[in-house]
């Protein structure tokens, strides 16, 4: 059902300098940035490793576009870090729906718009032993995709 780890999620004030640091420390270049206002965050993918499913593994760097979005305030309670893994699988539909019907919050009705085209959802923190946990289909792994 979940085939690898898609990405980790890191929230960061600064967005440049964090990317430059990735460059600078361990040679991981940004593949993809984008906007997505309806999560309030501009974004950096990097990519780790491809997957034998048609995904990838990302470090996804999360800067806030507005004070209101969930990422600022994370990072205005908890600062820099680690703010959620997120777990790929071809059928985010099926793999929420399989994990809600175990007692655990799935945030969104519907999986909503994330990078690069993705398709994505939340598990909450508090039924996950403290772990932001988000489930991802990728454009690119979606079947007929
Ligand atoms: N990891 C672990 N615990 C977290 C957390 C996180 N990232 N964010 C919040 N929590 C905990 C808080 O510490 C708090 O616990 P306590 O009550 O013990 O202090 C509790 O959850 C409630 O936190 P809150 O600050 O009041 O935040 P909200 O309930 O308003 O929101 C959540 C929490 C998970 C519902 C919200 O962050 C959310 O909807 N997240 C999903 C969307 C998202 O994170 N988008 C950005 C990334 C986009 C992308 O990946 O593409
Ligand atoms: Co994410």
């Amino acid at each position: 059902m979940l085939t690898r780890i898609d990405h980790i999620g890191i929230a960061c004030f600064d967005l440049d300098a964090t990317v430059e640091f990735y460059r600078a420390t361990y040679g991981f270049e940004v593949f993809h940035t984008e906007v997505n206002e309806e999560q309030g965050v501009r974004e950096a993918m990097l990519r780790i490793n491809g997957t034998d499913d048609g995904g990838a593994s990302w470090i996804q760097l999360l800067e806030p576009t507005r004070e209101d979005s969930t990422v600022a305030k994370w990072l205005a309670k908890n600062g820099e870090g680690v703010h959620h893994i997120a777990f790929g699988t071809d059928d985010v539909d099926g793999a929420a729906e399989t994990i809600g019907g175990r007692g655990v919050r799935v945030l969104y009705d519907e999986p909503r718009r994330g990078s690069m085209g993705s398709r994505i959802t939340f598990l909450h923190p508090k039924d996950c032993h403290g772990v932001l946990t988000e489930l991802v289909t990728s454009a690119t792994s979606a079947p007929e995709g």
